[in-house]
């Protein structure tokens, strides 16, 4: 007897712990409903299904829902074979019986859009394309995943965007550049050979939230991935996205045809080059007809270029459109780019160098532009080229990564910036001339839209390394989907999916979420100061360091302090950047006066003294800005500690101990900095602030040379 117990006490607790949320699962995990009345009521609804689809995308779309709606409504569901007996229905459009036809409204749909509708008694999942279907199905799972109603669906839903795709920065040794979720995903050495399940559950989840392609190689690129043996490697990865709707893309080398190709020169006007390329591009499309084609890094940070033969983007970009397009593929070409030459301000660089080239690229070229002048940094203003460039299709490139924001380290959920940057209005054609109206497409009738994000996924048990930060990874793919959806909601529906319907667990964790963006801005670089990350890795703060070989990567160039005051003049008597705004924007930012507080550090050099709207002085402000990114911090552990009898063991102790290093790193951030900016100031430690308990020396002598992400490490 007593055997039997020990043996049934043993294997619960190792069920419990084999059952542990390892975050593996995403926000595909379809054990957490616990809404009972809206099981209850999907229950009598939703009894079997039936579809009608002829591709590889019907398994996927079979197995998923075999496979979210036991979990999700606790009781059997059956595929049937006859349309009229079934609940849901997933048709394509072409298929539809005429009585459906007549019911549900197809016209407006693009090619991977879907309808959800409630006809009859059945739920009807309709789409032109396949992959419409899977995004329609994932769609519907959400619905259930977030326990919302389906008694009177009507929902007709396209993207917004064309291209919305994933960049990784990984190479080909698997380190990842930026990345802090371990190696990067992708075995090179054992691909085509090897697929493990991560790959295929790396496009589930994408597909889930409608990202349709992936860069699978840094940028900083390495000419090996175009050889016939990493072909055979990215064709084995793009065959098993491909019933995903994921087409891959991989990031050209410039300099690829002297180093594989045995060229003397890589100059875009030579007519050799420009036939490797065209050969390059017949080889890669052979082997994969429906290959998406490339992203380019040119002329940046030491990458090679057009520039280095005396050639514009335009030449380089051309030639590899020209390359491709026969193969109907696109070519995403960088603006990160600044000048070799130290310029007067890099927040200019993209700008100066790119806007002249409007109308000259080729159709299918898209410019690729980070959402900010400078690089990424917590908090930055829109990139003075969106609504610039009205007869180019300008793409974002965001971040998704945290190179510049706390890391894996650090809870901090960026929908509300991606959001931020997407509902400036850039006035260039008159107001409500909004940045996702650039990039959608609409504000100028591109033909070609885009939106990248620079993935956070690496090969961590939980992907994301942060268990929090997979919430970035879903945000980007809904809000490139639709980029009108309200990161609040975003964050709910993640909450729910991830966690679970309960109440307070979904109030609790949305309400960390939203507060975490401005909080990690306030503890690191608040009022507009920018780039005072350490070198080179960028873990942590260095205000300090002044002498690189170029001013612009020093963050002493970004603040400049003095005795007088703090902050990057980018006004007539600076830099003038803000010049690069339109009239509207021009005028607001380039006045002290009317420039908001947010961005003050970064268009203004400003006194210590000055008065801020609270009433503060500027010195004042600085601390109780610092402050209060610390209080943040403070709130979101009270708020994880309430949530401690809700969530896994596990997972509570992983995020307890990550926001015991937030909070740490915040007080770092405040130590380091005002220490530092109050030997210019010279004024009293501010009231409100905690003091620092060491010395400026202390800070500054902290060096961290295996921090993660930087450089192949061996
Ligand atoms: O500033 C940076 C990052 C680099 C990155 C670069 C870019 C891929 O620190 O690591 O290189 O931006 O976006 O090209």
């Amino acid at each position: 007897m007593m055997k039997v117990l020990y043996t049934f006490l043993f294997s619960s607790i190792l069920l419990n712990t084999l059952h542990s949320q390892t975050g593996y699962d995403l926000w595909l995990g379809y054990d957490q409903l616990e809404n009972g009345a809206a099981i209850t009521s999907y229950q009598s609804s939703i009894q079997s299904y039936f579809i009608a689809e002829a591709s590889d995308t019907r398994n996927i779309i079979t197995t998923e829902l075999d496979n979210a709606l036991p979990k999700l409504l606790n009781q059997d569901i059956q595929q049937v074979y006859d349309q009229k007996n079934a609940d849901v229905v997933i048709l394509p459009a072409s298929k539809l019986s005429p009585d459906l036809k007549k019911a549900i409204e197809t016209a407006s749909l693009k090619q991977e859009g879907f309808v959800i509708q409630k006809v009859n008694k059945q739920i009807v999942i309709t789409s032109p394309s396949s992959s419409g279907l899977l995004y329609g199905t994932f769609q519907f799972i959400r619905l259930l995943q977030t326990s919302s109603s389906i008694d009177d669906l009507k929902i007709t839903s396209n993207p917004a965007i064309d291209v919305r795709i994933l960049n990784h920065w990984d190479n080909l040794d698997r380190s990842s550049e930026r990345g802090y979720a371990g190696f990067s995903i992708w075995d090179w050495h054992r691909l085509p050979g090897y697929l493990p399940a991560r790959y295929r559950d790396y496009a589930r989840a994408n597909a889930s939230i409608g990202i349709n392609g992936t860069v699978l190689t840094n940028v900083n690129s390495n000419a090996l991935i175009l050889t016939k043996p990493y072909i055979e490697k990215t064709k084995a990865l793009a065959d098993l996205f491909r019933p995903y709707g994921i087409k891959v893309y991989l990031t050209a080398r410039f300099s690829a045809p002297i180093e594989i190709g045995g060229l003397k020169t890589a100059d875009p006007l030579n007519e050799e080059v420009q036939k490797w390329w065209n050969d390059k591009a017949a080889e890669v499309y052979k082997i994969i007809p429906d290959f998406g084609g490339f992203l380019v890094k040119a002329n940046s940070e030491g990458q090679p270029g057009p520039q280095n033969y005396g050639r514009s983007h335009v030449d380089g970009a051309n030639m590899l459109a020209k390359a491709v397009k026969p193969h109907g593929g696109i070519v995403m070409w960088r603006a990160f780019v600044y000048s070799e030459d130290e310029p007067d301000d890099r927040a200019k660089q993209a700008y100066t160098e790119f806007k002249p080239l409007d109308g000259q690229f080729e159709d299918n070229v898209l410019v690729q532009v980070k959402n900010g002048p400078i690089d990424f940094q917590p908090r930055e203003p829109i990139h003075p080229l969106f609504g610039a460039m009205p007869k180019t299709p300008l793409m974002m490139e965001f971040q998704i990564t945290q190179e510049y924001l706390g890391q894996a380290t650090q809870l901090v959920y960026l929908a509300p910036m991606y959001k931020e940057v997407l509902d400036t209005d850039t006035y260039t054609e008159g107001k409500g001339s909004t940045v996702s109206k650039v990039v959608d497409g609409s504000l100028h009738d591109y033909k070609m839209t885009g939106i990248a994000g620079v993935a956070n996924i690496g090969n961590d048990l939980n992907w994301t390394g942060h268990p929090m930060a997979q919430s970035n990874w879903f945000a980007f793919g809904r809000l490139s989907w639709d980029p009108q959806l309200s990161s609040e909601n975003i964050a709910q529906e993640w909450v729910k999916s991830s966690y679970g319907n309960d109440a307070q667990v979904v109030s609790t964790i949305t309400k960390m979420l939203m507060s975490s963006w401005e909080a990690s801005i306030n503890y690191m670089t608040p009022l507009g100061l920018h780039h005072l990350m350490g070198t080179g890795h960028h873990y942590g703060p260095a205000p300090w360091v002044d002498n690189l070989s170029r001013a612009d990567w020093t963050p002493y160039y970004y603040h400049k302090s003095d005795a007088n005051g703090i902050g990057f003049d980018r006004t007539k008597t600076g830099s003038n950047a803000v010049a690069q705004y339109s009239g509207e924007l021009n005028r607001k930012y380039g006045n002290l006066k009317s420039c908001p507080e947010k961005y003050i550090l970064w268009f203004h050099h400003v006194p210590w003294d000055y008065e801020m709207k609270s009433g503060r002085t500027l010195w004042n402000e600085l601390g109780f800005k610092y402050q209060s990114g610390i209080n943040s911090v403070k709130n979101m552990q009270k708020d994880w500690h309430s949530l401690k009898s809700k969530i896994d063991p596990d997972l509570f102790a992983e995020v307890e101990q990550l926001l015991n290093i937030q909070l740490d790193e915040a007080k770092w951030w405040k130590n380091a900095s005002m220490l530092y900016f109050q030997t210019y100031s010279k004024k009293d430690w501010p009231a409100m602030l905690e003091p620092a308990p060491k010395d400026l020396d202390h800070y500054k002598k902290l060096t961290f040379p295996y921090a993660p992400g930087i450089k192949p490490r061996w």
